[in-house]
């Protein structure tokens, strides 16, 4: 137990998780200073008058050697990379430089389930939530999904199920969750880590503290995932195996999803009425069950919220039908995996493509093999638009539409009657949008507004 208020803690960044940080270490009577490199203008000034009400030092607009100087312990938040010049100072001085998430594991006695993967880790946290309140617990979302975990410490919960990037388990040197859980693995983050090895060794991160009466979650349809080194007892799942030889584990069986723990073998639900669409979303719904098993949830309530699970917004989300033509909004998806991910999740029809937004440069090949088989056409959008033509043309993909708005792009999709239209941009949003959740959005209240021009209200 940390005595708080003989400590002195500096906190770099001032975002959700910094402030959530800050409120935190107050309440616990630590002295704290707050430095973030961002002008002070651009703070918000009931963001600045809380701080100062709490009584915190701060700084902006660089990270100074008396903010270094000050501390015995260094919170970071997650966006601020490790070979910032800040951060290398930091840990130069030998005290610890920790993520808001081993702060909090630090500090709580609620067992923490902790979720990552490259993709579907938002999808997966929310249903393992999902599963637990399905069967009475209280067990709230936080982490990277947007709840900073900090600001959950003071509620009387059963568990924590945490959504944990790489960034926060660069910053996580002793955490050891009650359950571990990791999706898959596709280069990511690859300049923030500086190498895919750094990337791969952050994730790994969240299995190398485990004990042995510890839980680690894995897919073993991963390659890298399912030989990640750990001391917790593994609990496999995959939808590729019936997993044989394995005394526990959730798995796929003749289309049923199905989960074997402590001699109990268990049909639970047939695949095809997850009402989250996709193959991805089937790893998804296999990695919950796991977790919710393991946290003692019985098999109805699993089976009742995999029923009621309705998804997440921006993922593959049905929006509406306008004249016999539905529209997908997936903005969520802003990396080829996820497009191709979506693509996939179509299998009986060609769809109507909308991508484009923000180039992240990464390579196209496996994307436009995916585009040439599933999709009808392809509407462009953004910055993206002529290396995506380019690839695409040359990828003998015919149908390939590039236009100047997310609106014209919609209006097309009606006219073109060529199959659902999907929104799964596989770029980022930001030379159009404020972020995906704004792109997501504006599509949304497009196709509304198109299907009242189309059927007016009496
Ligand atoms: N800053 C500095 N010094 C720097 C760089 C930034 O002081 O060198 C300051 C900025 O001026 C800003 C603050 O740091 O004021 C922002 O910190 P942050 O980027 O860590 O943002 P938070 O608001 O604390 O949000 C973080 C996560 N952000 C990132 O990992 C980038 C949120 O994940 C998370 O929801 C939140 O904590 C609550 O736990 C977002 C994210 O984009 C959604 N995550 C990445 C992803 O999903 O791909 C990993
Ligand atoms: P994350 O939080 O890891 O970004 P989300 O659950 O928000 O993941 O899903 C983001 C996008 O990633 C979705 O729109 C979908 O296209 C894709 N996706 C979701 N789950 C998976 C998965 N298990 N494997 C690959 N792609 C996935």
């Amino acid at each position: 137990m940390t005595l708080w208020s003989d400590q002195k803690v500096t906190i770099f960044g001032l975002g959700r998780s910094g402030l959530a940080a800050a409120r935190y270490l107050r309440g616990k009577g630590a002295e704290i200073f707050v430095s973030d490199s961002a002008p002070e203008e651009k703070v918000a000034e009931s963001t600045r008058k809380e701080l100062s009400d709490l009584g915190a030092r701060c700084e902006f607009g660089s990270h100074s050697q008396e903010a270094i100087d000050f501390a015995d312990l260094f919170v970071v938040s997650p966006g601020i990379a490790p070979h910032t010049d800040a951060i290398q100072r930091a840990r130069k001085t030998g005290n610890d430089v920790i993520s808001d998430i081993e702060l909090a594991w630090r500090e709580t006695d609620t067992p923490i389930i902790a979720i990552t993967g490259t993709n579907g880790k938002s999808t997966t946290t929310a249903l393992t939530s999902h599963l637990l309140e399905a069967a009475g617990k209280r067990a709230p979302v936080c982490g990277n999904i947007g709840v900073p975990i900090l600001s959950l410490l003071d509620q009387k919960i059963d568990f924590l199920v945490a959504e944990i990037s790489s960034f926060q388990l660069e910053y996580c040197p002793t955490f050891a969750p009650e359950i571990s859980v990791w999706l898959n693995l596709t280069p990511d983050h690859v300049d923030w880590h500086k190498g895919l090895e750094n990337y791969i060794n952050a994730k790994r991160r969240l299995f190398k503290n485990q004990h042995f009466n510890q839980y680690a979650v894995l897919n073993m349809d991963d390659d890298i995932v399912a030989t990640t080194p750990t001391t917790a007892e593994i609990f496999p799942f995959s939808q590729d195996s019936e997993l044989d030889g394995y005394v526990q584990g959730a798995y796929l069986s003749d289309g049923f999803i199905c989960c074997r723990r402590r001699m109990s073998d268990d049909v639970i639900l047939p695949a095809a009425e997850l009402p989250i669409k996709g193959k991805h979303n089937l790893e998804n719904a296999l990695a919950a069950v796991a977790c919710a098993r393991l946290a003692g949830a019985d098999i109805n309530a699993i089976k009742s919220g995999l029923k009621s699970f309705k998804g997440l917004e921006h993922r593959l989300e049905y929006v509406d039908t306008i004249d016999g033509v539905a529209f997908y909004n997936d903005s969520k998806a802003t990396n080829t995996v996820s497009a191709i991910k979506a693509l996939e999740s179509f299998p009986n029809e060609q769809v109507v493509l909308i991508a484009g937004g923000k180039d992240k440069g990464t390579s196209l090949t496996e994307f436009v093999h995916v585009v040439r088989k599933r999709a009808s056409a392809v509407i462009l959008i953004g910055e993206a638009t002529a290396r995506f033509e380019s690839e695409l043309r040359d990828g003998g993909v015919q149908n390939i539409y590039p236009v100047a708005t997310l609106e014209a792009a919609i209006k097309l999709g009606c006219q073109l009657k060529q199959g659902p239209v999907l929104l799964s941009p596989a770029c980022a949003s930001f030379d159009m949008f404020k972020d995906y959740e704004d792109r997501g959005r504006v599509f949304k209240d497009i196709v509304r507004a198109k299907l009242k021009e189309v059927a007016p209200q009496a």
